[in-house]
């Protein structure tokens, strides 16, 4: 039985956050799911598992109306939201389905705890845990603005306002990303790789479908946030470049990657 189970739509790069620490630190995980559209015919529960073709003709009480990112209804087990009270993707559970970890963050933070003194991940001593927290915190605020973002580029609701948004919380993300690596840092807290490097990876690939809406930008006669980060930001986005290609991230980060280059290619040239 596998340390952690989590279930999420995938591919996820919030996801990647507990994969690739998991490939770091030895800990084994279980990972079920599928497209995010699917994830509509699918029971949420511990034991998650598609519907079958009776129960998803009848909606009975599990089904809950969705809040983000998706639409329509979730079939959710109450079991579920007991153990995952926002209801929210990705969700983790130990092995016995008790326990419920939500926010990719704290899936990944458990995943460091799993390992024990396997891998220093999440620092080896108070301080620097919480050096790697305070990363993790504002990556959090980031996100947020960042999911509002995304969430609105693929519907129609994006708006000057949630642009402007996204683009400080860009900057200001970046910005301290950028000092943290200064003058040559080669991780953002110590001398190894932490948890505070892999959720920067994570929330900078997800970051980068951005770049597959430019026409729908365009038409807004908005700016893409993240065109020309590399001349603004250098070290950070260095960093993202090194860190992806480490073994560790290369699994998760290099298939998602090509294929959204070859979907921006494709946006760009129709
Ligand atoms: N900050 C959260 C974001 C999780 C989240 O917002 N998940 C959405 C999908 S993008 C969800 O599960 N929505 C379920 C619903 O709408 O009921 C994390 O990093 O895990």
């Amino acid at each position: 039985m596998a340390d952690l189970r989590i279930f999420s739509y995938q591919p996820n790069p919030r996801i990647w956050k507990a994969t690739i620490a998991a490939r770091l630190c030895g800990v084994s995980l279980e990972v079920r799911g599928a497209r995010p559209r699917e994830l509509a015919s699918w029971l949420w529960d511990f034991d998650a598992r598609p519907l079958t073709e009776a129960e998803r003709q009848s909606p009975d009480d599990t089904a809950r109306a969705a809040r983000t990112g998706f639409s329509g209804s979730l079939r959710k087990t109450d079991a579920f939201l007991t153990a995952n009270p926002f209801g929210t993707v990705p969700v983790a559970f130990s092995p016995d389905g008790r326990t419920g970890i939500f926010e990719s963050n704290s899936i990944m933070r458990a995943v460091a705890r799993l390992a024990g003194d396997a891998h220093p991940l999440y620092g080896a001593d108070a301080y620097t845990a919480a050096r790697v927290d305070s990363f993790l915190d504002v990556s959090l605020v980031f996100a947020r603005d960042s999911q509002i973002y995304l969430l609105a580029m693929n519907g129609d609701g994006l708006t000057a306002e949630i642009h402007a948004s996204a683009e400080k919380a860009f900057e200001i993300y970046l910005s301290g990303i950028e000092q943290a690596l200064a003058p040559d840092r080669h991780f953002l807290v110590g001398d190894e790789v932490t948890l505070a490097d892999i959720c920067f990876v994570a929330e900078i690939c997800l970051f980068s479908r951005e770049r597959a809406n430019r026409e729908r930008l365009r038409d807004l006669d908005l700016p893409v946030i993240s065109d020309g980060a590399e001349a603004r930001f250098p070290r950070a986005m260095a960093h993202h470049q090194r860190l992806s290609a480490l073994p560790a991230f290369a699994p998760d980060v290099g298939p998602y990657m090509a294929k959204l280059e070859a979907d921006i290619a494709r946006a760009d040239a129709g």
